[in-house]
């Protein structure tokens, strides 16, 4: 079975990574330079017509959006446990988080970062409003130690990776429920390990 992941360190990209890594399949990865704006060239927009990483090539099919890849890999590699099967109860949780990360937290955490002009009404708004998107992240990773409690899945690599590069940066408030939840994600040897690689290759980038 052939993966390449389309790659820039670090990015969201880095969340398919971590998602390679924690199911311990080979890939290739193909790196690109934002720098150089090989993102928007021809070659790529092949692959990905928004120009944007990350994009996966499984057996020559193209999956983008981070949420879909992960879930997808989850499907395609049972074997590593990080999704939950049709007929479990908790499928319906998990995609939940998964969509929740991409429809909610995302756009409230960059609205936030890049505030609109006039604020649109709640109600126009997917997401409601920042505060209850939090307060319901928050409330959804306590006690934990994941979103569906005792099992890891690729929901917590999505929303986890989420909270964490949003607090490096200051988007998000460093809440203790945010605090401790990705401290536990920070423990795994996955994400050290990408984290490690990503360093290593956004140094080498020009950009
Ligand atoms: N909705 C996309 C967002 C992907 C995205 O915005 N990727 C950024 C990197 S963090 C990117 O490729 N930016 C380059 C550009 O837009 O030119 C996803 O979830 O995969």
């Amino acid at each position: 079975m052939a993966l390449t992941l389309y790659h820039i360190a670090p990015s969201r990209s880095s969340i398919v990574r971590w998602m390679l890594e924690e199911i311990g399949e080979p890939y290739d990865l193909h790196v690109l330079s934002m720098g150089r704006e090989e993102n928007r060239a021809p070659a790529y927009l092949a692959v990905n017509p928004m120009g944007k990483v990350p994009a996966l090539v499984h057996d020559g099919v193209v999956i983008t959006e981070v949420a879909a890849i992960c879930c997808y890999l989850a499907d395609a590699f049972p074997q590593a446990g990080l999704g939950v099967p049709i007929g479990d109860p908790r499928r319906g949780p998990y995609l939940k988080w998964l969509f929740f990360s991409s429809g909610c937290i995302e756009p409230a955490v960059m609205d936030r970062a890049f505030p609109r002009a006039a604020a649109p009404p709640r109600g126009a708004l997917g997401y409601g409003d920042f505060d209850t998107v939090m307060d319901v992240v928050a409330a959804a990773v306590t006690p934990g130690p994941y979103l569906l409690g005792d099992t890891f899945t690729a929901a917590d690599i999505v929303v986890g990776a989420q909270l964490r590069w949003a607090m490096l940066f200051k988007l998000i408030p460093q809440r203790p429920e945010f605090l401790d939840y990705v401290g536990r994600l920070d423990a795994r040897p996955a994400l050290q390990r990408v984290t490690r690689m990503d360093h290593e290759l956004g140094k080498g980038q020009a950009g």
